[in-house]
């Protein structure tokens, strides 16, 4: 899995949520079944890591207990495993965490970069695995007041700083670090905008960027249709696809979608143009 953090092409993070209420994918993948099919489905299309989860981060949703948490995941991660597919534990708990890894992950993903559990730099420098650090300010339920930023690229560059510093702290190699501006979380549709626009100010941070904007509302928003009305969740594939392959051309390591397949054949267009770059703003 070390090979991951230098993958020559784009890492697909294929998204599995084993939750009822998830924002997009809520209760389709909660059975067993299921979410083993699909996960290898994702695998099958190209996702280099499947990414499952337990716990719901949509804006408002309530915490679930961590037994209940485990519950979800393991069983899949085992089976998962079993079928060969490599995957990542999206989870803010070091307990949920250090049993994903038992069971067979090989990334742990989280969405809080470290802030919402003390061990959870323990567990993942213990373990040596690939950590992603995503700039996160608070859980679900308050994330949208904590929206506030006089430049929101400078503040999540600065706040992931600190994310990384502190993993580093604890144990944790450089090389092991993936670094994630959190699209959506504690970010207003402009803020998710700005960041996008300017990934190369993140980038020199100089850490692989996870780049997860999939089926996210400001897509919805931005996509209104003539009556006003924000486009629908399962309607967004299209412009995930576009914002996905313009953040690998800005230099993403990764990106983490709903849509493996659509995205893999994007990703395999570019490659086969010349892994066309996108030049930085001011550059000649
Ligand atoms: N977004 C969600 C869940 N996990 N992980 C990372 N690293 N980055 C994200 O932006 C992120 C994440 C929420 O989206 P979902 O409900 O569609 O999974």
């Amino acid at each position: 899995m070390s090979d991951l953090l230098r993958s020559a092409h784009p890492v697909v993070m294929g998204v599995l949520n084993v939750t009822p209420d998830s924002f997009s994918d809520g209760g389709r993948y909660a059975g067993l079944d299921a979410a083993v099919g699909h996960g290898i489905e994702m695998h099958r299309q190209g996702a280099d890591l499947v990414d499952v989860g337990g716990e719901s981060t949509r804006p408002g949703a309530g915490r679930v207990d961590p037994e209940t948490e485990a519950r979800r995941v393991l069983p899949v991660i085992r089976e998962l495993a079993a079928a060969g597919v490599p995957m990542s534990i999206d989870t803010t708990r070091a307990s949920v965490a250090a049993a994903a890894l038992a069971a067979g992950v090989s990334v742990v993903n989280d969405v809080s970069g470290g802030l919402a559990d003390p061990d959870m730099g323990k567990v993942v420098a213990e373990a040596g695995c690939p950590w992603v650090l995503m700039h996160w300010r608070g859980h679900a339920e308050r994330m949208q007041d904590l929206a506030t930023y006089r430049d929101v690229v400078a503040e999540v560059r600065d706040e992931l700083r600190q994310r990384v510093d502190e993993a580093l702290a604890a144990g944790v190699a450089a090389d092991r670090i993936v670094i994630d501006p959190g699209l959506g979380f504690a970010k207003r549709a402009e803020h998710n905008l700005q960041l996008t626009a300017r990934l190369p100010e993140l980038l020199a941070l100089g850490y692989p960027l996870l780049f997860a904007a999939s089926r996210k509302s400001y897509l919805g928003s931005l996509l209104r249709g003539a009556d006003g009305t924000a486009r629908p969740v399962g309607e967004r594939d299209a412009a995930t696809i576009a914002t996905s392959v313009l953040a690998v051309a800005a230099g993403s390591w990764g990106v983490r979608v709903h849509d493996v397949r659509g995205t893999a054949d994007a990703l395999a267009v570019w490659a086969a143009s010349g892994r066309p770059r996108l030049a930085a703003e001011g550059a000649a």
